[in-house]
């Protein structure tokens, strides 16, 4: 018998779907609609007849033809035709599906629809034999939806962003914007081409792109120098014409993070207009024109900037957006806030999983914080990553999944399907690594990401009954299991993984994790001994966990960057659980192990009890404390460091406050004072501290006025 292969139209589809789904089919994004009764069909051998009423897209014929054999003399057909009735699916990418014993119909609004349309075949028929019988209806929540190269760091090298562009194809993301703050072309030399060789690089990107249906948007920032004169606007023009010859199609201008001459809102605006008129009505093909403002948050924007780009930027113009923060979840009221500001719907820029404000911490755990309402509110979201490509993978998996159906966004889930999806081959080791490694640290957005999750209150509950006096066994054997699994598992992800760009992107979180789970494993023995009252035994069970923990110490300082921190792994869950054992070690049996003398605070203001202090293998200083403190004229915070200790540099990172009004200040004994030789630079700086008396470090408010200082940093380097 020939079967005929039915042309399902879409219409039709969508009124019969949507209702009921009796099984979930294995499809990543989640399709927006799926009928599926669990029911499945052995795909024809000899494969399928194509049958269409215009010429398939390329790219998703390839995909096809490898999936389900594409074969003129066969038996069953797949009709692919256009979809032109329901307004839900007159939108690029929006496709529809009908699987029966009949055949394969497609409906397809453009070459985007087509590609997707053999994607989500692709994973349906992963099992090589097999198809569901489904109908599916597909459309992405958001119109545009990717990734923005746009860190401080080493950027992107041209394979990782091929492997990029790949991997957002069959994510379903549209768009790629390339905007590193370290590509010279890209900011520092705005006006200057590209060298024939990269140029070469970018052309091969943009075809990259093409062939996965991705829009390359070439991204410019000119703020820090630029003049609004005829000579800067022809140049930026020349640029774009330049990046357009090389086939470059979507263009931003991205104005964040200067100062000057370059914020002006008006002269942005007309800026960004005539660049609509001369280089995208010039051409007929330009897909998108963003500007990323100089206000791109709501902590920031306290002037008529927003409305003044509302008013008189070009429609055709979007708008990129951050949050309520630079770093922050994604609210509801927050976009409606832009929104109405702006005139239009904003384009999210979303700061994750980018961590080049805190780079010992990688931000590998789950994608959450971010409204499902506001799909309808944004034209875009496109997720800033780290300088590391693959391991931002698994954000990135999850931003997609997120950006294409929010309603069905599984948080958990999705990250557990990440994990698998970058390391197959050692998928429960590397999900345990990322489970560990997910803290971004002290930061000055106050922003947090859950680390350690599934073992937070096993380690909580312990904790709380050994400071009582008990020592559960039943407990303290599952949280050895667990370290013991911790300290295997980077040994079984770099021996598995294929993936040897992540392993080696990873690599010093690899070795801190193993090291971890040997300083965890070392404090359970430890527990076990001291539960028994072995104060000898003890004593040589604690040295271990002091080693293991001085090795972290010297893994991170090697990794250790200015005033930026080396590697941390388990920061917020485990290293804490593991710091506060030894100290429950010191107070019942080891007393003599106990540190002699603490830093303490300082402070001639009234947080004298808000502050705290650490200490922390070689640095020592206040914990960071983001609130604002205000300093009346001559108040001062500050801290003496253990006697023991001599400093070798003050660091720090201080926000809102300038230099000029602030005079950093040591002191040998704490009642003289001494200003440091070099003033420092307003926000961050290293300060040598070379006098081998120095014990007491202090910052004064040395103005006429009340000042408002973030702590992020105020430490000790020391000897
Ligand atoms: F353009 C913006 F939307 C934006 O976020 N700009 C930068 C971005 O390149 C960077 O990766 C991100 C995370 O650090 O934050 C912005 O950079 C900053 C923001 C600050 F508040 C750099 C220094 C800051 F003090």
């Amino acid at each position: 018998m020939r079967k005929t292969l039915a042309i399902v139209a879409a219409a039709l589809l969508v009124t019969s779907c949507g209702t009921r789904t009796v099984k979930k089919l294995d499809v990543y994004p989640t399709p927006q609609c799926v009928e599926f009764s669990g029911e499945y069909i052995e795909m024809p051998a000899e494969g399928y007849r194509a049958e269409c009423t215009s010429d398939i897209d390329a790219d998703a014929l390839e995909i096809l033809s490898k999936t389900l054999k594409i074969n003129e003399n066969a038996a069953t057909s797949i009709k692919i035709e256009a979809i032109d009735t329901v307004a839900k699916l007159q939108q690029s990418g929006a496709y529809t599906i009908a699987i029966s014993t009949e055949g394969i119909s497609i409906g397809a609004y453009d070459d985007r629809s087509m590609f997707y349309a053999a994607q989500t075949l692709k994973q349906l028929a992963c099992e090589g034999t097999r198809l569901p019988v489904c109908n599916i209806v597909d459309y992405p929540d958001v119109a545009f939806r990717g990734v923005v190269e746009g860190f401080y760091g080493n950027p992107w090298t041209f394979e990782n962003r091929v492997s990029q562009l790949r991997m957002y194809g069959r994510m379903k993301m549209n768009t790629y914007i390339f905007g590193p703050k370290d590509d010279p072309y890209h900011r520092a030399l705005w006006r200057e081409p590209y060298p024939d060789d990269e140029a070469r690089n970018i052309q091969a990107l943009v075809t990259e792109a093409k062939k996965n249906k991705v829009d390359f948007v070439w991204a410019i920032h000119p703020g820090m120098d630029i003049k609004w004169n005829e000579t800067d606007r022809q140049a930026a023009v020349n640029k774009l014409m330049r990046m357009y010859d090389l086939g470059v199609r979507g263009f931003a201008v991205f104005f964040d993070d200067i100062t000057g001459e370059g914020t002006d809102a008006h002269k942005q605006a007309a800026f960004m207009n005539y660049l609509k008129q001369e280089v995208v009505d010039a051409k007929d093909d330009i897909q998108q024109l963003i500007l990323c403002p100089t206000e791109y948050n709501r902590e920031w924007a306290n002037s008529d900037y927003l409305d003044i780009l509302g008013e008189e930027l070009d429609p055709f113009v979007r708008v990129m957006w951050t949050g309520d923060k630079v770093v922050c979840d994604i609210t509801n009221n927050g976009i409606s806030w832009v929104n109405n500001r702006i005139k239009r719907n904003c384009y999210i820029w979303w700061n994750f999983p980018v961590n080049d404000y805190s780079l010992a911490y990688l931000p590998m755990g789950p994608v959450y914080g971010l409204d499902k309402e506001i799909s309808d509110k944004v034209v875009a979201f496109v997720s800033n990553p780290m300088e590391y490509a693959e391991a931002s993978k698994v954000a990135i998996w999850s931003v997609a999944e997120f950006v294409w159906n929010a309603k069905e966004y599984d948080s958990t889930a999705s990250w557990e399907r990440a994990c698998k999806a970058l390391v197959p081959e050692a998928p429960e080791a590397f999900r345990l690594f990322c489970e560990h490694n997910a803290s971004i640290g002290p930061n000055t957005w106050l922003y947090e990401r859950e680390e350690s999750f599934n073992s937070r209150e096993m380690i909580n509950q312990f904790t709380k009954s050994i400071t009582e006096g008990a020592y559960n066994s039943k407990e303290a054997n599952d949280i050895a299991t667990l370290m013991e699994q911790i300290q295997k598992a980077p040994a079984e992800i770099r021996s598995k993984a294929t993936n040897k760009e992540l392993l080696s992107e990873i690599e010093p979180w690899l070795a801190q994790t193993e090291n971890l789970g040997k300083a965890g494993m070392a404090t359970m023995e430890m527990l076990a001994i001291a539960k028994d009252g072995d104060a000898e035994g003890c004593r040589t069970a604690y040295a271990k966990v002091k080693e293991a923990i001085e090795a972290m110490h010297a893994l991170n300082r090697k990794y250790r960057k200015g005033e930026q921190d080396g590697v941390r792994s388990g920061s917020q869950v485990l290293m804490p659980f593991i710091e506060a054992m030894l100290r429950h070690v010191e107070n019942t049996l080891l007393p003599e192990q106990k540190p002699a003398e603490l830093p303490t605070i300082i402070a001639g203001s009234a947080y004298a009890d808000e502050l705290s202090c650490f200490v922390d293998d070689d640095v020592v200083g206040i914990v960071p404390h983001f609130a604002l403190l205000k300093l009346a004229p001559g108040d001062f915070v500050g801290f003496k460091i253990e006697s023991h200790k001599q400093p070798t540099a003050i660091v720090y990172d201080l926000r809102s406050s300038k230099a000029s009004q602030r005079s950093l200040e040591w002191s040998a004994d704490g009642n003289s004072w001494e200003a440091f030789a070099k003033s420092g630079a307003d926000r961050l700086d290293t300060i040598p501290a070379d006098d081998s008396a120095m014990r007491y470090v202090r910052l004064v408010n040395s103005s006429n006025d009340t000042i408002a200082i973030r702590l992020g940093r105020f430490a000790a380097l020391t000897k």
